[in-house]
């Protein structure tokens, strides 16, 4: 068993499949990988099931219906952490994800708890994706940015390393969110956690092969999602300031009963 398991989920990515574990596994990088698959129609399933039948390193789960990106990593992850390794990855399937940022990437959790893909920072980059996936990926880290209040470029980003240490931190068992906006709700509770979060710039590669699982219902969910998390931040910040406000007189009612001080007069 390696240090590091990389878990891939899978919805109908058949043409994919034997491509992305064959790059995972030649990255350079020392990991296992997982492969959660959500009974696709399309057989992804069984051949995960062959090159697991052929590589010590890979592992598949079988879910039996498709319940979403999220909720297909926390079951990978608990699979992992129960299993011990150190590091997690969170990584697609569709080649969006170059693999051969892992070794990279894991030297920096070296004395980070999180290590973020990301194609806002300078020297992160997108391949081949329409002018509107930018502006909507993009619009998304900016409204999410100033609703949580978080200086994080690509917040909805899939590529990422965790230290198993710092994932236990979270309550996994709380994370709401079982769509895409995961990415967003784990961020957000990494952060509240107080995890050492860093950005690494990646290129993301618009899928060749497969249809891409993004909804208009997905992007939807996040916006309510994220709107509703600042709120909550903001009425937080509110009552505290509130507290803080009444706790004033009467410290200061504590020092008129005190009473002039008393000098000693010194002999
Ligand atoms: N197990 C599982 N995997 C899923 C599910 N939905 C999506 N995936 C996988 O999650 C990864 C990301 O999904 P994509 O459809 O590529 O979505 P995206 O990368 O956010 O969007 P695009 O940029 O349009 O490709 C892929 O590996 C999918 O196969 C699901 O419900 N269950
Ligand atoms: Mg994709």
């Amino acid at each position: 068993m390696n240090d590091t398991l990389v878990i891939i989920p899978t919805y109908d990515e058949k043409d994919n499949l034997d491509w992305i574990v064959g790059r995972t596994l030649d990255s350079g990088a020392a990991v296992d990988v997982l492969v959660v698959d959500d009974g696709s129609p399309d057989g992804t399933g069984a051949l995960a099931d062959a090159y697991a039948a052929r590589d010590p390193r890979v592992h598949v789960m079988h879910r039996t219906e498709k319940a979403g990106l999220g909720a297909a990593y926390l079951a990978g992850f608990s699979w992992g952490l129960e299993r011990g390794y150190d590091a997690l990855v969170e990584m697609d399937a569709d080649g969006s994800h170059h693999p051969e940022y892992l070794p990279g990437m894991l030297e920096l959790l070296s004395d980070n708890d999180l290590v973020l893909g990301s194609r806002w920072v300078p020297g992160g980059e997108v391949e081949n994706w329409p002018l509107r996936r930018e502006l909507l990926s993009r619009g998304g880290s900016w409204y999410t940015r100033g609703a949580l209040g978080i200086r994080v470029a690509d917040t909805t980003g899939g590529f990422r390393v965790f230290r198993s240490s710092a994932l236990r931190r979270i309550d996994l068992d709380r994370v709401e969110s079982r769509g895409y906006c995961f990415q967003v709700d784990l961020l957000w509770r990494a952060l509240q956690a107080g995890l050492r979060v860093v950005e690494t710039p990646i290129t993301f590669t618009e899928r060749v092969h497969g249809a891409s699982k993004m909804s208009g219902s997905i992007v939807r969910e996040s916006l309510t999602k994220v709107t509703l998390w600042g709120l909550r931040r903001r009425s937080r910040a509110v009552v505290e300031l509130v507290v803080r406000h009444r706790r004033l007189p009467s410290v200061r009612a504590t020092s008129h009963r005190v009473g002039p001080v008393r000098r000693v007069q010194p002999h």
